[in-house]
Order: C-alpha cells, then structure tokens, then sequence
C-alpha cells in the first residue's frame, strides 16, 4: 500500500465512536458509521485531510478503506463485506495531517452486531399458564428456568424481549443496569430486543435464569385517561442465551415450554398508578440454581412472530441522580410530606425497619397548594383526566433494614406524601432516582444572572424528566409522545444532550404510524386509534398543523446539529408523505363552512385558496397567556374557542415553513427534482400566506404575538415589510405592559425574531421580566423544571397544570446561540458561528457544547471598559468569531493585531462587525468597548 509515512504526525486520534455510541453491542445497522476525534498538541488549525480505517472480525482483517483523501472525520460509513449476525468488529483508524502527516493508529474500538435474521432466533415465546383477569390489576409473573453448563465457558451473549417490561436476572445477579427494558416503540410494528455480555456471570456446572415481568406501555395505563391492554393482554418473554465453550461449540439456552413460573411480592404494578409490593411474599433464591420450583406453575408457547424484532436504537433508561431530601415537612393538614428538592421523574428508595406487615403508602405530587399542604389535583384535567395514582404500597417483611426501590412504575414529583411509617422518618429513609433515557449531557449554560442560571437548570431538568425512552409532554397526566412539544423543543434538547439515538428510534416510529396519506398522528407511539373522550374517538384531532410538523422539523434539526444525513435519508419518505398530507389538504376542500376569520368569509374563492391550509382540526398556537384549557380540549367549540384552534394561519404558515425544509433535504440529498418541486410549492404557498393574512402596511391578521413572530420566523413576509410586522409585534408586546403573549408554537421564536430585527433590547427586557407571563416568573416562584402554562403556580401560591413540560423551555436555544453566541453554520458544528450578544447587564456568559469533532465553546466577560471572549473550536472544524460594533471595534487577540495570530485565518471589517474567521484552537480576543462604563455596575 501506498500509505506508510515518511514521518509521523503528532495528531493523536481519540474517542472512537459507532453509532454515536462507544464500543456498541447488538447493533442492527448494516453499514455503522464511524467517527473519531482528532486531538491535536500544537493547538490551532488542524485539519484532517485523508484518513484510514481498516476492520477485522475473528478470523482476520475484513476490511480496509485504503487511504482515502478526505476531511470527513464523522459518520464514515463501513463500506466493507456484510456484517454477520453475532459477529464482534474491532476497528482503527489513522489520519493525515494538514502537513500531510500520517497519525500512528488509534487504539482498537469495536462493535457487535446483534441477531440480524428471523432465522438467528430460536427462542420461543413463552407466558405463564394462567388465564388472569384483563380488566385487573394482576401481580407481575416470576418466570425461570435452570440450565447445566458442562465445559469452561469463552463467552456468552444473551438476546431477550418481551411484551411489557422485564427484569433478567442470571444466578441471582441482576444482567444489565437498564430501566423498563425491552423500551416503548410503535410495539406492533418495532419491538425492541436487548444484547447483554454475561459472560461473567455464568458458572460451571448448574445455572438459573429468573425474569420478572411487569405491565409497562404493553399493557399497563399509557397517555391520556390511562388506557389499559392497548398492545395485549398478557405479558410474555421472547429470550435466547448463546454460550460459546472455550473449545469453540456452542450451546443456546432459549424461552420455551420447560420454563417453570410463579407470582411474588409485586402485587401491582403500573406506570402511571404506581406499584404495591409484599415484601411478606419474596421468595428467597427464586432466581438461583438449586431453588425449588416444583410449586410453581408451567408457561405456555405462544405465536407471536418475530417480524417485529429489532435490535436496541436508543440510549435505555437508567438511573441517574439521588437526591436526598431537602426536608420533611409537617404540612398544615397535619400530613408527613417528603420534599426532594427537585421536580423529577423518577421513584423513591425507601429504607425502613418495623414490624412485618407494616404497609407504608407513598404518594407523589409536584407541588403544595397555597396553604402549604400537598395535592396532586392539578395534576388532573377534569372531568376527563383524571390525576394519575403515582401511589406505592410497601409491605414490610421485618427483618433488619429492608431496601426498596419499585420495579415497573416511575412518577413526576417534588413532595412524597408518606402514610403508615414505622416511628419518625428522618431524611436517610427515602432517596430520589431520576429515571431517564441514558444520553450524553453535552451543553451547558450559564452567566451572571443566578435567575437565568436557574432557568437553565429548569430547562435540563424538565428535558430529564421528559425524554423517557420517548419524548413526553409530563411525566405525570398524560406521558404520551405528543409531536408538538417535541418538535418545539428538539433544538434546544439536542443541544443539552446527545438525542441522535434516542430520535432516531422516536422517528422510526413515527413513520411506522404514519397514515397512507401522510397523517401524523398528535401522539407517537399513537393510542390515538383507541381513545375516546366524551364518546368521541380522538382520531379526528390527528395530522394537526404545527404537531404532525415535527416529522419534517425534527430530522431537519437533527441534521443541523449533528452533521447526520441518515436521519434525513431514512425519514425522508415521511417527511414528503407529511407535506403531501398538508397539500392535500390545503387544495382540496378550502373555504369550510362556519370559518370565522372575518376576510375570509366575505371573498370569493380565489387562485391563492389552494395553498391555503385551512380546513382539519388544530391545536392552534395553543396555550396563549389565559387560554381557557379545558375547554379547548373538551369543552364546547364557541366561536372563541373554533376561533383559537381552526387557525388557518398557523396551519398554512407550518404548511409553508415544513416544505421549505423538505426542499432543504432534498438539495441535501441531491434530490435535485423534488428540491425544485418543494421551493417552488414554498413560494407558492408563501405568496397564498401573504395575500390572505398580510396587509400592505406589514399588519397580521389575527393581530396577535404569535403571528408576528411565526411570520418572520418562518420567512413568510415580503423582505420590505419585515420591519413593519417587528414594529407591529414590538407594539402587541408593549401594550401588554412588556410581556409575552405567544403559546406553545411559537415561544421559541420570540426572543429570536426580535433580535434579528433589530430588537435585541426587547427580546432581553422579555427574558428578564419577573411578573408572569414570563420565564423568571416560574423561577421566582421557586420553579425547578419548566411550566404547563405561564401560571403554573398562580400569585397565590395555587398551583394548575402540569410542573414538569419542556416546551417553553425552548427559549434554551436563544440563551445557547445569542446570549452565550455559539451556533452551528454547518451541520454538526463542522463550521460554527460565534456572536455573543450581550444585554439586560448581563457581565458574562458561557457555553459548551461535546460536537462529535469535540468541544465547541463560548465565554465572555463584560469588565472596566473591556469586552473579553475566549473561543475553543474543535480539531478538523472552523469558526467564524463575530464582534459586533455594538459591543466594540478594536479587537485584538492576546495582545496581538488579529492579522498576526496563527490561527486566524480571515479578517473581514463591516460597519457592523468584526468577522474574524479562525481554524481549531482556543482564542481569547479583548475589544475595548464602546461604551466605556459596560461591564461596571452602574
Ligand atoms: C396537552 C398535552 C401536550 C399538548 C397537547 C395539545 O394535553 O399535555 O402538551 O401538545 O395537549
């Protein structure tokens, strides 16, 4: 080969990731990508200008790319012979330099695929032979088996699933750390199964495997109301152990009719109602070998196909923080009531000692009412949700110290209620356990101003409390996946934590249940073909404008922020057959009957109609400041309410804004056709979109916040009247004495519209109001996650709604991009945008973001006149630091003029700025301030 190097370069290459995923075992992806980092000791401009990659399975080397002249350092597709079921792939990789230096080899990586064929499983699928109550609550079935390994053992691989959740265990030790495993997919079409090494927990001679299952999404209450046996009626285990001898036979311990299985101490248990466990009923060794089951009861084999199998996506859920509690209070009420300090989605660790037969009662609610004491009735939306149970029952054994921590069940809560403690609790009794879908957290956020910090914190932790194995709206009332909040709030969570797995899975099924015609339904994994309310099924509310959206803005996002062009390759048929739905739907049946925006209704139908979408149900911008909620989900349609939720002009400018990203894709793609179809759909649309709503002195029909904001978000209006719809939405902002007065759908615009019109001023006044509607007003309100609605705990203390819903936490991006300064110009932060814009006397702030080339990141101080920013950008990526003249014009760089420093590779002066463009490196640039008392406390 013609790639040995003369000299050796001094570029180390790090961090070797598959699939996003260090070292990834029972993988279903044919062709993996790879990616590495490269680490550079000199410090700035290093590029990769050619790498290597070379494969090998057990026998040998499978695989070697050659040198391939190439800057691509993320998600290099193996390109190498089929990958076998089972098989383990170690894998190097060398680069080139911008010297054209080869780096030494990086150290070995590997991954694992999982069981790729119908034809690998041999396993059946087995259930307890008993016939059990659908309409009860039935105590979780113990399932085990017992297996004899005759030789020494080299390895062994376990493959298991099952309808409902399981808990494995091998020789009395649990297998894995993951939570409500097999995961919740679209399960008719995608079942999830896991890979396990356990190797280790094999023995010589006589072994057992002991399962418990437990009711989860497959049978259990899931989204709104607690629908029950949505997926089945019985839960059932699908488990296949593969050990290898050390002199290279094998043997294949599978589910089938000789398992043995019995009930224990878990009476009940349910995601949203919560557990009841007997600790009276444990049966010592029940998951060991040598135990005797010859009471208990048989299984039975069932036909449940395997067609559905698919190997693990995304991050499972663990465990994560503890909190021990910050109090335990005695509430007026005379109630012992636990405060773990944090809104959280989780359970409680208890620790206790008494006498057996004591049953403790928890209760988990977000927060006190006015009078101090705890409820969870907001946590309902009566009469047609009811608040979820979130209630666990312990009985003790009474034997010493007993630890529990319940199996099936997890709750949205601040404050435990504790009811039937043996004598006083005291904080070391109960531990909080953040549950959550296991994600790198790879941003942060902060500045000067603890409120804002607390915010963020909020933001993090309503994203914690929320992406468990789908992304939820709480974890409380309803749990369901709903599209909208998703979409609202994908940017700003992908910038917090790596969400490329865990979306990646969530899209999948969104395309799985996406209707014929493109329909997207509110919810993924969908009950909606199954719930009713007020007899009503709520199929009717499907494909609404701005939440079905999130099949073309989520992959779109992702691309952006994580360079990956697979989640647009793969979901891109679903995000066409969701634009075509809206086409569709905009031209053929426009003017319905009843509509209620004045215009509309006097005028003939005219060419423009047919781009106009308004006809299907929406949700509108839903949940503007005083909303009446209940009734725009299940009370009487008046005219005021039809009014909020028809929104033609919400559901056109979506209509709009998702095929201009589609036209985006597709140029991605090299779909040349298709992009030129969708732009010119867009301008069509967008023309439609101006005729109907725009006046010609930039006013909106409706006149409210929202519009504006969506409008110039979305790049809907003719470039001339863009200043006079920010006037317009500065004014509707002032008149409501400086507060905001978007929803759900476009809050996330706010603040950013604004400044990009020339409003940075108001946008900060916003961000910094105190009394509601506004962010700080939850953080004064002593808020630890995001808010339901902008009165989440009223001026009373009462609070309504949900605590815990991420979607206004969405203004997380703005502090990311504009008040700290960093964001992606191309995808995956293969080029990134420097421009810190400070106000509201902020003094400094500060950003960091784990790209996948390596730390992105921001910090800037206001001090005595000087204007300091230090800037990291990653190896094999480059920047452009932005210095508005606002802030100051003579910028130097440590000391030096920036023609001069190594690094810079590009100096441009505007008016309005200074344009430095840089290469990788760290940089720290001072500008003398134009306002020589900034950063002084004035
Ligand atoms: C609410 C959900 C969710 C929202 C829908 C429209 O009940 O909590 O946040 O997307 O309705």
């Amino acid at each position: 080969m013609a790639t040995s190097a003369t000299s050796t370069s001094s570029i180390g290459v790090q961090d070797l990731r598959c699939e996003y995923q260090d070292n990834p075992l029972g993988i279903d992806v044919r062709q993996p990508r790879l990616s590495w980092k490269l680490v550079s000791p000199a410090g700035r401009g290093t590029v990769q200008t050619a790498y290597q990659l070379r494969v090998n399975d057990e026998k040998g080397e499978l695989w070697d790319s050659g040198k391939v002249p190439s800057g691509q350092s993320v998600h290099v597709p193996y390109a190498g012979p089929e990958l076998r079921s089972a098989q383990r792939y170690t894998w190097q990789v060398r680069i080139w330099d911008g010297a054209h230096q080869a780096s030494t080899w990086s150290e070995p990586a590997w991954w694992e695929m999982g069981l790729l064929h119908s034809s690998d499983w041999q396993a059946k699928w087995i259930e307890a032979d008993w016939d059990d109550d659908p309409q009860a609550f039935k105590p979780a079935p113990y399932l085990r088996t017992a297996f004899t390994l005759d030789k020494p053992v080299a390895s062994a691989r376990l493959y298991v699933t099952a309808h409902g959740l399981y808990e494995l265990s091998l020789n009395g030790q649990r297998v894995g750390d993951a939570y409500f495993t097999p995961g919740f997919t679209s399960y008719e079409h995608r079942l999830q199964y896991q890979t396990y090494d356990v190797s280790e927990l094999l023995r010589s001679n006589e072994n057992a495997l002991g399962v418990i299952l437990g009711d989860g999404w497959y049978r259990g209450s899931i989204s709104i109301g607690g629908l029950r046996n949505f997926y089945g009626e019985r839960l059932s285990l699908l488990l296949q152990l593969h050990v290898r001898y050390s002199d290279g036979s094998e043997q294949v311990i599978i589910s089938d009719e000789h398992w043995r299985a019995t009930t224990g101490p878990i009476l009940k248990s349910d995601l949203q109602d919560g557990e009841i466990y007997d600790a009276r009923l444990e049966m010592p060794g029940w998951d060991q070998a040598g135990f005797d089951d010859s009471r208990w009861q048989g299984v039975r084999v069932a036909e449940y196909g395997l067609a559905n199998l698919v190997a693990t996506v995304g991050p499972l859920v663990r465990r994560k923080e503890r909190f021990v509690p910050l109090a335990i209070l005695t509430t007026p009420a005379g109630e012992t009531v636990v405060d773990m300090g944090q809104n959280l989605s989780g359970v409680v660790q208890l620790r206790v000692s008494g006498p057996a037969g004591t049953t403790i009662r928890l209760q988990h609610g977000e927060a006190l009412d006015k009078a101090g004491n705890f409820t969870m009735e907001h946590l309902g939306l009566e009469p047609i949700i009811p608040a979820p149970l979130q209630e666990v029952l312990y009985t003790l054994k009474g034997e010493g110290e007993e630890v529990y921590t319940p199996h099936f069940t997890t709750h949205g809560f601040r404050y435990v209620k504790v009811e039937g403690f043996p004598g006083t609790p005291t904080p070391a009794n109960f531990t909080g356990i953040a549950l959550y879908s296991d994600m790198p957290e790879i941003g942060s956020f902060s500045c000067s101003d603890p409120r804002l910090n607390q915010l963020q914190h909020n933001i993090l932790w309503s994203q914690k409390g929320n992406f468990l194995e789908i992304p939820t709206d709480c974890p409380t009332r309803e749990r369901a996946g709903w599209t909208g909040d998703a979409q609202i709030f994908v940017g700003t969570g992908s910038f917090l934590m790596q969400t490329a797995g865990f979306f990646t899975k969530w899209l999948k099924d969104l395309a799985a249940e996406q209707g014929a015609n493109g329909r997207v339904p509110n919810m993924i994994p969908s009950p909606a073909s199954k719930l009713t309310v007020n007899n009503f099924s709520t199929e009717f509310l499907e494909g609404a404008a701005g939440w079905g959206d999130a099949a073309v803005i989520i992959p779109w996002t992702l691309y952006q922020m994580y360079g990956d062009r697979r989640i647009l390759q793969e979901q891109y048929e679903s995000m066409k057959a969701w634009v075509e739905y809206e086409r569709q739907n905009a031209q053929d049946k426009y003017k319905p009957a009843g509509h209620t925006a004045p215009r509309y209704r006097e005028r003939e139908p005219h060419a423009h109609e047919r781009y106009l979408w308004d006809t299907n149900f929406h949700w509108g911008e839903w949940l503007e400041p005083n909303d009446p909620v209940p009734a725009l989900l299940f009370g009487e349609h008046t005219p005021e309410v039809q009014q909020i939720l028809s929104a033609p002009h919400v559901a056109t400018a979506y209509f709009a804004n998702s095929t201009r990203l589609l036209a985006e894709a597709a140029r991605v793609l090299g779909k040349e056709a298709d992009a030129q179809e969708y732009s010119r759909l867009h301008e069509q649309i967008k023309q439609a979109y101006i005729s109907e709503f725009v006046d010609k002195d930039g006013s909106i029909t409706p006149e409210k916040q929202a519009a504006y904001v969506r409008a110039l978000a979305f790049d809907l209006l003719p470039a001339e009247l863009r200043p006079a719809a920010a006037a317009h939405l500065v004014k509707l902002i002032r008149s409501a004495g400086t507060h905001l007065g978007t929803g759900f759908l476009s809050t996330p615009f706010l603040c950013s519209v604004l400044g990009a019109n020339g409003y940075l001023d108001v946008a900060y006044e916003l961000l910094m109001q105190e009394s509601r509607p506004s962010w700080l007003y939850a953080v004064e309100k002593g808020a630890t996650t995001i808010w339901e609605s902008w009165d989440g705990i009223d001026e009373e203390g009462n609070p309504h709604g949900s605590l815990n819903h991420y979607s206004y936490g969405a203004v997380g991006s703005w502090l990311y991009q504009v008040v700290a300064g960093i964001e992606p110009t191309q995808p995956g932060y293969k080029h990134a945008s420097f421009q810190p814009q400070p106000g509201a006397g902020l003094t400094a702030a500060s950003a960091s973001y784990q790209s996948l080339y390596g730390e992105v990141a921001s910090s800037w101080q206001l001090a005595d006149g000087h204007f300091r920013l230090t800037v990291t950008v990653p190896a094999n990526t480059s920047a452009t630091v932005t210095i508005l003249s606002t802030i100051g014009k003579e910028v130097t760089e440590q000391g030096q003029a920036l023609e001069a420093v190594e690094g810079i590779t590009g100096v441009r002066r505007t008016e309005d700025a200074t344009l430095i463009d840089v290469g990788s490196g760290t940089y720290t640039f001072d500008v003398v301030t134009a306002d020589p008392t900034a950063g002084t406390e004035k």
